[in-house]
């Protein structure tokens, strides 16, 4: 229960709650939000609401109040979280994460960013200037990352269309020394194409409007976006955004991070290049594709350092190995379009990736000697984006629903392993908690053979043509019992499977859609080789540097590291919630709230959190607090340990039925008892101001 927030601001923490009921849960929330407390907890969570306006609590002011206190000393703010992961880090050489998730637009990208803030505002005491370049570098590639991998989406003027985790380092002092970042499925299929309203990846309009001329004119770029058709929707919104003064931003925080000149340079050929192939047609004449705007192809040749000809071969044909002979085939006008989008949309998402492992070559750390210095230790942000649910959803969705079943696996893992270790060191019997378990869900998307994963990459596997029908027959064969699939197939009366293509996942979250198309074109992510081999035989180094060989599936990618870099780690959770879709700082929607709260899994969270103990604390701490409301203990107690002093406080109230003693903390278990601690603690409180309110007035 944190101090210096009264009732009137609502329950700071859900599990005080009277009742565990949607109605009480939202009510509180919406309570709290209007009173401008946008932070609660879940016992260890956090729960945010996006305020959409420019709060006041994230000063120097506000850090000092939250360093080095403990979780429930303070209101509820990310910062106290942020500080419980740092002392777990410094105080129990713990690797610890914060895993941050909501939906689009929640606030967690701001999240993360305040938190990092917070590590860098109390990290570094002594101003060591390495440990300073350090923490520069890691808040500068914020700004390097949400150029290339963020846009104006309907949902969020700066949405992020990756995920990311990011570790940060520190060394035995608690100093960071360095990072690492990984990114996630890139949402590379925006550079071709935006939904009305929408924009590209910021980037490319931050070159267009923000470049000198001189640059321009070397990339062979007009300033309007409108000229180019990859990017012209979104070039003409108002967007409140400057990207003229981005530009500069980035270009600074490049330089700074220490990408060479002609790693920008790069940078920039790249992002024109993929600007022109947009405007890149196709005809024919007679049966020859040829490439309507041939001046194009040469402007093409010198932003990749090639040859006219290696660019015209790579857009028209395409190198088919047939036995023992290779032969060029000619695309029609549709295969080349694909090709030319497929080449762009490649080109970016390759530039994007190694643009991190740039970031990483320079922020890694580097001759660390734990011998000497002792154990590195490692703080994990998490900024994924949330669970999906379009109108139309498909393989992107798909991935992205996955990561966050295996997010809520990991989170009932940890919170419930958590639970128990703790009882286990205080020495308190363990009851078994009854919650749903979404094991079962993860298996079905990851299990070897059976799973759908393992039925997607065979089907990729297979020689001869796969499409995404057969593809979902197999599904249809493997999966008809499973109780969380189905299908148009399997269930021809079912309303919500619109299309013979559909099929249907029950995701903890809620039941989701998906359309079987396109799962085996984007699994596969060819390249025609015939691209990688332009782009492998530039003479420019940097572009060349991008195209090694050899790459791995998608759903290889989504599986590996995420889960793995977890679950090695203590974890801190920050959950968002996005009040309303038309970013008022006034409007609280409560169905669109509810509905989030449903499919983070808040209430079960509570839940969980109840079902033991709603409440522990130390003995030393508990008494301190309450210790003024029974006559055993105030002002100090002569009862040998402050467990006895606790105890025999607990008996004189009557609550000794709702409690357990624990080696080191007292628990109780029902929230009511609390509250009634607490009641009377207020009570006693008041009634010492006005003692010593007369104590005044009778001296004075
Ligand atoms: V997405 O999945 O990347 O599309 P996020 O990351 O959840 O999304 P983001 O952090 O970008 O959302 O927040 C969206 C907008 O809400 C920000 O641009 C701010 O205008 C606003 N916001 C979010 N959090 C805060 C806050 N703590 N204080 C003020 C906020 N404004
Ligand atoms: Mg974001």
């Amino acid at each position: 229960m944190a101090e210096h927030e009264s009732l009137e601001f609502g329950k700071a923490d859900f599990v005080l709650l009277d009742h565990v009921s949607m109605e009480e849960f939202m009510g509180n929330l919406k309570l709290r939000f209007e009173k401008g407390r946008i932070y609660s907890y879940i016992g260890e969570v956090v729960v945010s609401v996006n305020p959409y306006r420019a709060m006041n609590i994230y000063g120097r002011d506000t850090i000092e109040q939250y360093k080095g206190r403990e979780l429930y000393e303070r209101p509820p703010h990310l910062f106290a979280i942020a500080d419980a992961a740092y002392k777990a880090m410094k105080r129990r050489s713990k690797d610890t994460c914060i895993v941050i998730s909501g939906e689009s637009g929640a606030g967690k990208t701001e999240a993360s960013k305040y938190i990092m803030q917070y590590i860098a505002a109390i990290t570094n005491p002594n101003q060591r200037a390495e440990v300073e370049r350090v923490k520069n570098m890691l808040l500068k590639s914020n700004c390097v990352l949400e150029a290339f991998g963020n846009a104006k989406t309907n949902r969020n003027d700066n949405s992020s269309r990756f995920g990311k985790y990011m570790d940060i380092n520190f060394d035995f002092k608690g100093d960071p020394i360095g990072g690492h970042i990984n990114n996630y499925l890139l949402e590379k299929s925006r550079v071709i194409f935006q939904q009305e309203g929408e924009r590209s990846f910021h980037s490319f309009y931050q070159l267009l409007k923000g470049a000198p001329e001189s640059l321009l004119r070397s990339l062979h770029i007009q300033k309007d976006p409108k000229a180019y058709n990859y990017v012209k929707v979104g070039g003409q919104l108002k967007s409140g955004i400057n990207d003229n003064a981005d530009f500069k931003a980035v270009a600074d925080a490049m330089k700074v991070i220490g990408f060479t000149g002609d790693e920008v340079q790069t940078v920039y050929k790249i992002l024109a290049t993929i600007l022109h192939l947009g405007n890149l047609t196709f005809g024919v004449d007679g049966d020859v594709t040829l490439i309507e705007n041939s001046k194009l192809v040469s402007i093409l040749k010198d932003l990749l350092s090639t040859k006219e000809e290696n660019v015209e071969k790579a857009l028209l044909y395409r190198t088919v190995a047939t036995g023992r002979d290779v032969i060029e085939k000619q695309h029609t006008v549709q295969e080349a379009s694909y090709g030319r989008d497929a080449l762009a949309k490649a080109m970016y998402e390759r530039m994007f990736c190694w643009i991190v492992g740039r970031i990483n070559d320079i922020i890694e750390v580097k001759n660390y000697d734990a011998n000497v210095h002792g154990k590195n230790t490692v703080i994990g942000v998490l900024d994924i984006y949330g669970f999906e649910i379009f109108q139309n959803n498909s393989f992107e969705q798909f991935c992205i629903n996955y990561c966050n079943e295996k997010l809520q696996q990991l989170f009932i893992q940890l919170v419930l392993k958590q639970e128990q270790e703790e009882y286990q060191r205080e020495g308190i019997p363990w009851k078994h908690i009854d919650y749903f378990n979404n094991q079962i869900i993860v298996d079905l998307v990851e299990q070897q053979h059976k799973g759908i994963f393992s039925i997607l990459d065979e089907a990729c596997m297979n020689v001869g043509k796969v499409t995404d029908e057969v593809f979902l027959q197999g599904l249809n064969g493997k999966l008809a019992k499973h109780a969380h699939y189905t299908s148009r197939k399997l269930a021809p009366t079912d309303k919500t499977l619109e299309f013979d293509r559909d099929f249907r996942i029950r995701h903890y979250a809620g039941d989701v859609v998906y359309s079987v198309v396109g799962f085996i074109d984007k699994n596969k992510d060819t390249l025609f080789q015939d691209f990688k081999r332009l782009l492998y035989n530039s003479s420019n180094p940097v572009l060349k540097g991008m195209w090694p060989e050899g790459k791995l599936r998608i759903t290889e990618v989504t599986k590996r590291p995420l889960t793995a870099n977890l679950a090695c780690k203590e974890p801190y959770y920050v959950r968002c919630i996005k009040p309303n879709d038309v970013k008022s700082p006034l409007l609280f929607e409560m169905q669109r709230c509810q509905h989030q709260v449903e499919y983070l899994g808040l209430l079960e969270n509570v839940r969980v959190r109840r079902a033991g103990f709603a409440y522990r604390q130390t003995y030393p701490r508990f008494l301190q607090r309450y210790k003024m409301i029974s006559k055993f203990t105030w002002p100090n107690h002569d009862l040998g340990s402050d467990k006895a002093a606790v105890k025999s406080l607990l008996k004189s109230c009557g609550f000794e039925h709702d409690v357990a003693y624990g080696n080191t903390k007292v628990f109780i278990r029902t929230p009511r008892t609390l509250f009634n601690l607490e009641e009377q603690r207020a009570e006693m409180v008041k009634r010492i101001v006005l003692f010593l309110q007369k104590v005044w007035r009778g001296t004075l």
